[in-house]
Formats: C-alpha cells, sequence, structure tokens
C-alpha cells in the first residue's frame, strides 16, 4: 500500500518510523511518504490560512496549497483522507475498508479546518473520505492520521505475524475481548482464573465467550445492542 500524508507539521510524524509500522516500510509492505504543505505555497511567507468569511475565531486553511498538493500526489486509484471532527466515526470496519486500497492521501487540516471548496474541488478526482476519532476536538488531524495508519498498517497481509490475533480480538467480532492473563499463576494474592489452567480448550473457549458478552454488555451496551441476536446460542443464554 502507498500512503502519502500532506501536514504543515511533517515532524509529527517520527513515530511512524519505529516499531511495527516501520518495519513494515523497511520490509516494502508499507510505502509512505511525509509532505510538508507549505512545498506548494508560492509567497515569501509560505502562508498556509487566513481569516474566515463570514467572520469568527480563528484561521482557515486557503485553497490553493492544497489543490496544488493533491496534483503533486494524486494517482488515478488514490482516495483522500480527511480527519476531521465532523467527519464519520473512524471504526474497525472502516480501518478494513481502508486497509484494502492501493493508495491513500491524508490532507491534516489545522486551525478552523480546511476552505470546504478544497474537499468539493478533490472530490471531483477521487473518493473523498472525512472521518473523525471521537467525539472530542484535537487541534489538528496529524494525530488522527498517526492513529488511523496504526488501525490500518497492522490489518495489511504479512505484518502481524500471527493472523489469529486479527480474528481473535476486540471488535472483530463486533464484541469486546475477555480479559488475559500470563504468569506468574498467583501474583499478590490473585490467581489466574482456574479455568484457563485446566487445559480443558472447551470449557477455556466458553469462559471467553461469557466474559466477552458480559464485559461489552456492562461497558458498551451500544455495542451489546448491535450485536446480532441470532448470534447468541443457547449457552450464552444460560450464562
Ligand atoms: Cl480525526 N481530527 C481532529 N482535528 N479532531 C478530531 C478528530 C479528528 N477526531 C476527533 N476530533
Amino acid at each position: 500500500m502507498r500512503v502519502d500524508i500532506v501536514s504543515i507539521f511533517p515532524d509529527y510524524f517520527a513515530p511512524l518510523d519505529l516499531s511495527l509500522i516501520g518495519k513494515a516500510r523497511g520490509s516494502g509492505l508499507l510505502d509512505l511518504a511525509v509532505h510538508d504543505l507549505r512545498t506548494w505555497t508560492s509567497d515569501v511567507h509560505r502562508t498556509v490560512d487566513d481569516s474566515p468569511y463570514g467572520g469568527g475565531p480563528g484561521m482557515v486553511m486557503r485553497p490553493e496549497p492544497w489543490a496544488a498538493a493533491f496534483d503533486a500526489v494524486a494517482r488515478p486509484e488514490s482516495v483522500l483522507v480527511v480527519p476531521s471532527p465532523v467527519g464519520k466515526p473512524f471504526t474497525q470496519a472502516a480501518a478494513h475498508e481502508l486497509a484494502a486500497l492501493p493508495h491513500l492521501i491524508f490532507a491534516c487540516g489545522r486551525y478552523e479546518g480546511i476552505d470546504q471548496r478544497v474537499l468539493e474541488d478533490a472530490a471531483d478526482r477521487m473518493p473523498v473520505r472525512e472521518v473523525s476519532l471521537g467525539d472530542y476536538v484535537l487541534f489538528g488531524g496529524e494525530v488522527a492520521v498517526i492513529v488511523i495508519m496504526e488501525a490500518i498498517t497492522r490489518l495489511l497481509p504479512g505484518v502481524l505475524g500471527n493472523a489469529d490475533s486479527l480474528t481473535e480480538e476486540s471488535h472483530a467480532a463486533g464484541l469486546l475481548e475477555a480479559p488475559v492473563y500470563t504468569k506468574p499463576a498467583v501474583w499478590r494474592d490473585r490467581a489466574v482464573p482456574e479455568v484457563l489452567r485446566s487445559g480443558d480448550h472447551g470449557r477455556i473457549a466458553r469462559w471467553r465467550r461469557t466474559e466477552s458478552l458480559v464485559r461489552t454488555a456492562t461497558r458498551r451496551p451500544d455495542m451489546f445492542a448491535a450485536y446480532p441476536g441470532e448470534q447468541l446460542d443457547k449457552k450464552d443464554r444460560a450464562a
């Protein structure tokens, strides 16, 4: 997968050299470039913003540098992703959709946002997805892009050693995962649940399933309500 990130703070993306994302880049599974939006300014001050029409606080990003940036990085197969508090919620399902695409362009807005015409104009040449991480406001899209890239990169084939970690994890099946434990078996008077040390794989699977349902029902009633009833079997209902 190819990714181009455009931002006025390219230094924000240093963490994308690290850990498993850095490894995915090193092995060629992820081809990622970060660009400074000011590369595409044409005045001496390298201006990217101006005051909002209609008045109000703060500044708005001007359209010209963004259009020049897209001219430089867009490909026939590009999809533009714009992190924004007014976007659609970013979910694990959205991560899967984006991970299946050949080319993503991320446009990181700052200040009060990007002139709306930039997104309209871009939509004439490529699909545009405005996505939000949640109901709170960040300074800009940079940290959101790091979050989204982490969610996407771990879904790319070959990035995770054990593909089971994808099918078993929280959100994969619309439920939260059960708690996990490792050695020592007893720590500060707290024992690991006996069932997990029983070696009885049937009992272990049943215990995890129940914990998963109880966790989801108590912590995420919204997610539990959306869970299809036909996937609850007799033993689930009994538990
Ligand atoms: Cl994706 N961007 C910004 N700037 N703020 C946010 C957000 C994204 N998601 C929640 N707040």
